[in-house]
Parts: C-alpha cells; sequence; structure tokens
C-alpha cells in the first residue's frame, strides 16, 4: 500500500514531467520571493507594480506556450496552468496581470496575426518591456460581447475606430491594445486590431475603487475616432470564435490559478486551527473543523485532477471548449466557497491583511465572474447536453 501524501492527495506531482516540475518551481520560487513580501501593501494601497511583467519576462512566463522563435518558453498547456496555480497562489491580480498578456494579447496576436506583427510585438511582450491589455468586454456588452457597438470603420489605408470598452485588465498601464470590433468592410464581423499607447483618439483611464483585484490595474478603453493602419488589423481570424480562441487558454490558465488561491487558504486554515487554542485544544481537534478541512482537500485534489487531464487533451490537441468551461466554474466556484470557509476559520485574524484569506476571497469574487460567469458557464455546458441555447 502507498502512503498517503494530504497535500498531493492524487500525487499529482508523478504526473509531471521533468520540465513541467522545474517550471512549476520556478514559477512557485518567484511567486513567493518576490510576489508575496509586497502583495499585503500593494493591495491595501490600490498599486500595481509593473516592473511585475519585467521580472516575469525574465523568468520566462510570459506567453510561456508561444514557440521559442518568438522569445517565448514553447512550454506545455500543462506548464501554464502550473505557472498559474503558483502565480494566483499570492494573489489572483498578479495571475491576471500574467494571464491577459499571455493569453488575450500573446496568443491572438501569434495565432492571429502575420509573421510582421508576431515579429514586431511577441518578443518585447514576452521580456515584459511591453504591456498589453485585451478589449472585449464593453459597457453594455459583458456576457454577450457579440452586442458590442464599437465599430471599424474603413477609411483609405486602414480603419477608424470608435466606441469603449469596460473592465479591462492593464489598460492605464498598456503599451499595447488587442482590441475587438464590428468591422463594415467584412459584413459587420467581429475583427481584432492591434493598438498602440499613443495613438490619437486612444485613452484608459483608471477604475478607481475597486474592492477586488486591487493589485492588478483595472480601466476603459475609450476610442474616440482612432486611426488604426492596415497593418494593425489581425488578418486570420473573424467573428466572434477569435476572442473566444483566446479565452479558451485564459479561462483553462484560470481553472489553475484558482486551485492555486484555494490552497493558499486551505494551508493558512490548517496551520492557523492547529496553532490557536480555543475551549484547551487546539480548533483542529474538532470535528467542524476537520471537515472543513477534509472538504477544502477534497475540492481541491478533484480540481487540480479535472485541470491536470484538461491540460494534458489541450497538450494532445483534443480540448473541447465545454471542457474548459467546466473546470472554469467548477474550480472558481470551489475556490470561492473554500476562501470564505478558510476567513472563517481565522476568526477576527481572518479580516485582516497578513492573513491572507480575506483577500483572497475578495479577489476570487472577480475570478468567478470574469471570462464568463458561473451562471453564464452553466448555460454552456447546459447547451452541450440539451442542444437548447438557453441564453435568451
Ligand atoms: P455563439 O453563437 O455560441 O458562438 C459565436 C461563434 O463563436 C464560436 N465559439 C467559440 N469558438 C472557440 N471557442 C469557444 N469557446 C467558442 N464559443 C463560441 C462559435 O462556434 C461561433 O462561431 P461561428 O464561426 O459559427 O460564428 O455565441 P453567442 O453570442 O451566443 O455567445 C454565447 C456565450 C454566452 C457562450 C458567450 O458570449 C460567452 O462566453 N460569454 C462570456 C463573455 C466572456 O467570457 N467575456 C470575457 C471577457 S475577457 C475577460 O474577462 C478577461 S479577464 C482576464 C483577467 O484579468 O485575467
Ligand atoms: P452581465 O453580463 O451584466 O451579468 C450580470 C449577471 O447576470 C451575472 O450574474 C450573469 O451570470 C447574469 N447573466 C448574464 N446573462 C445571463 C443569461 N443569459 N441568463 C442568466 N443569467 C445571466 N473584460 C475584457 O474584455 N477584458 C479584460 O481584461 C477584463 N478584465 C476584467 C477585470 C475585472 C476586475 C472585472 C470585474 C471584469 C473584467 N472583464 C474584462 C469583464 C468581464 O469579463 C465581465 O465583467 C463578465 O464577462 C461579465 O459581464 P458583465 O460584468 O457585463 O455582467
Amino acid at each position: 500500500m502507498a502512503a498517503f501524501d494530504w497535500a498531493d492527495p492524487f500525487r499529482i506531482e508523478d504526473q509531471l514531467s521533468e520540465d513541467e516540475r522545474l517550471i512549476r518551481d520556478t514559477a512557485g520560487a518567484f511567486a513567493e520571493e518576490k510576489l508575496r513580501p509586497r502583495i499585503v501593501e500593494a493591495y491595501q494601497n490600490e498599486t500595481t507594480d509593473r516592473t511585475i511583467f519585467n521580472e516575469m519576462g525574465e523568468l520566462g512566463l510570459l506567453g510561456l506556450t508561444v514557440p521559442e522563435e518568438y522569445g517565448c518558453a514553447g512550454a506545455s498547456y500543462v506548464s501554464y496552468g502550473l505557472v498559474a496555480r503558483a502565480v494566483e497562489a499570492v494573489d489572483s491580480g498578479y495571475r491576471s496581470m500574467m494571464s491577459v498578456q499571455s493569453s488575450l494579447v500573446m496568443y491572438p496576436i501569434f495565432a492571429y496575426g502575420d509573421e510582421r506583427q508576431r515579429r514586431k510585438y511577441l518578443p518585447k511582450l514576452a521580456s515584459g518591456e511591453y504591456v498589453g491589455c485585451f478589449g472585449l468586454t464593453e459597457p453594455d456588452a459583458g456576457s454577450d460581447p457579440g452586442g458590442m457597438k464599437t465599430k471599424a470603420e474603413k477609411i483609405s489605408d486602414g480603419y477608424r475606430l470608435s466606441g469603449a470598452k469596460m473592465w479591462i485588465s492593464n489598460s492605464p498601464i498598456a503599451d499595447v491594445f488587442v482590441v475587438w470590433a464590428k468591422s463594415a468592410a467584412h459584413d459587420g464581423q467581429i475583427k481584432g486590431f492591434i493598438l498602440e499607447k499613443g495613438m490619437t483618439g486612444l485613452s484608459a483611464p483608471k477604475i478607481e475603487g475597486k474592492l477586488s483585484l486591487r493589485a492588478s490595474v483595472t480601466g476603459e478603453i475609450v476610442m474616440d475616432g482612432v486611426v488604426v493602419p492596415e497593418e494593425n488589423l489581425l488578418p486570420n481570424v473573424s467573428g466572434l470564435k477569435g476572442p473566444f480562441g483566446c479565452l479558451n487558454r485564459a479561462r483553462y490558465g484560470i481553472s489553475w490559478g484558482a486551485m492555486g488561491a484555494a490552497e493558499d487558504c486551505w494551508k493558512r486554515a490548517l496551520a492557523y486551527t492547529m496553532e490557536r487554542i480555543q475551549f484547551g485544544r487546539p480548533l483542529a481537534a474538532t470535528q467542524l473543523v476537520q471537515k472543513k478541512l477534509a472538504d477544502m482537500q477534497t475540492e481541491i485534489a478533484l480540481g487540480l485532477q479535472a485541470s491536470l487531464r484538461v491540460g494534458r487533451l489541450f497538450d494532445e490537441g483534443k480540448m473541447a471548449p465545454e471542457m474548459i468551461s467546466l473546470v472554469k466554474r467548477n474550480n472558481c466556484g470551489k475556490a470561492l466557497d473554500i476562501a470564505r470557509v478558510a476567513r472563517d476559520m481565522h476568526g477576527g485574524n481572518g479580516i485582516m491583511g497578513e492573513y491572507h484569506v480575506m483577500r483572497h476571497a475578495q479577489n476570487l469574487e472577480t475570478v468567478n465572474t470574469y471570462e464568463g460567469t458561473h451562471d453564464v458557464h452553466a448555460l454552456i455546458l447546459g447547451k452541450a447536453q440539451t442542444g437548447i441555447q438557453a441564453f435568451f
């Protein structure tokens, strides 16, 4: 009989390759040694440290799955998930910064861009010299991005973009903006455009006062007749499958990341209740607390194993988007529950920044909402079973 490792019940460790373990350890050391010491203050003060992109770039953590010829690691999707898990164990906002850059900016330039666009943007995004953002959501088009109003009008040597994007991670500090707009020149289809900081009519005001993801800056993208040259159109995709192709990757990474945050909460709740004495015994000696710890362990073990399975299928070219809806929805919902329970198990201390659990819970409220809300992913899975579209 094998020994039971309570912290890794299904022996995820044994299921990883040597390269994947190396990448995981690199990301884990960076997260705990470089990110953990700054998060409490950054969150409290609502500040985003731009240099984190450079630090991640130096370690090769940006655009991890993009091929090496563009300055990236060309690693597996399982590796990408492991990085998301390690970074989000510290803070969902730091994972957000990384995953927007990797899955929502570098991936579409790689997959839908031409060779000139790849060579121009990818190496600088990989090193962190450039920060990128992804503009899909609008004030009146969130779960239903097909309802977007942003328009691209054809002009002699390019397009004129008008409209506004809302809730855009990284936008106030972005150099490169991947923006989705309806193009009359393409039968009203949605097309992707690469905008650059400094273009006339382009601004990205910060959204102030968030109570979640406070260490990751969020803004708008306002386009007041921005002239975008023809060479900045992403030529190789049309329609909603363009942005959804990016979201498949980001949502998959989030499924791992949310489990990273949940693991941090679980292990903190365990450590805290082992130490904390009430009624003459550690809290962890009570049945109620042990049940909560067992529930956390179970959901995390199942969630990680599921994400690993989807990652392997991704790497084998056998991923279906509905698999990603299943793990994104399940892992975000479960992580949010775990963070709330861990906060409760810390008693009054649980509301303090230095104990980390309340910050995770606040962050996971957003993680459960962005990239398709918990309920939108339920409707995707419901449609797959019934064949009936229930969005409207
Ligand atoms: P529907 O008619 O179902 O599909 C339209 C076209 O898109 C294709 N498609 C996909 N392609 C690839 N992957 C997927 N997952 C796809 N889902 C759909 C589909 O085949 C079709 O193609 P074609 O060629 O036939 O035209 O689309 P719908 O308008 O009915 O949409 C339904 C719904 C609700 C599923 C969809 O709109 C949705 O997923 N809504 C959620 C919106 C969302 O996730 N927004 C995310 C914004 S970005 C963000 O939140 C970043 S936060 C990041 C961070 O900070 O970490
Ligand atoms: P709505 O779509 O208005 O939904 C509100 C509620 O209604 C939800 O509970 C939803 O589940 C429910 N609902 C919606 N439709 C249905 C239906 N048909 N049936 C039943 N219930 C329904 N977007 C980007 O493009 N780029 C980014 O970088 C980005 N970063 C973000 C960062 C943060 C901090 C946040 C908060 C959001 C970010 N988003 C980004 C936007 C995010 O993807 C949207 O908030 C999300 O898709 C939900 O859209 P909404 O906020 O308009 O909510």
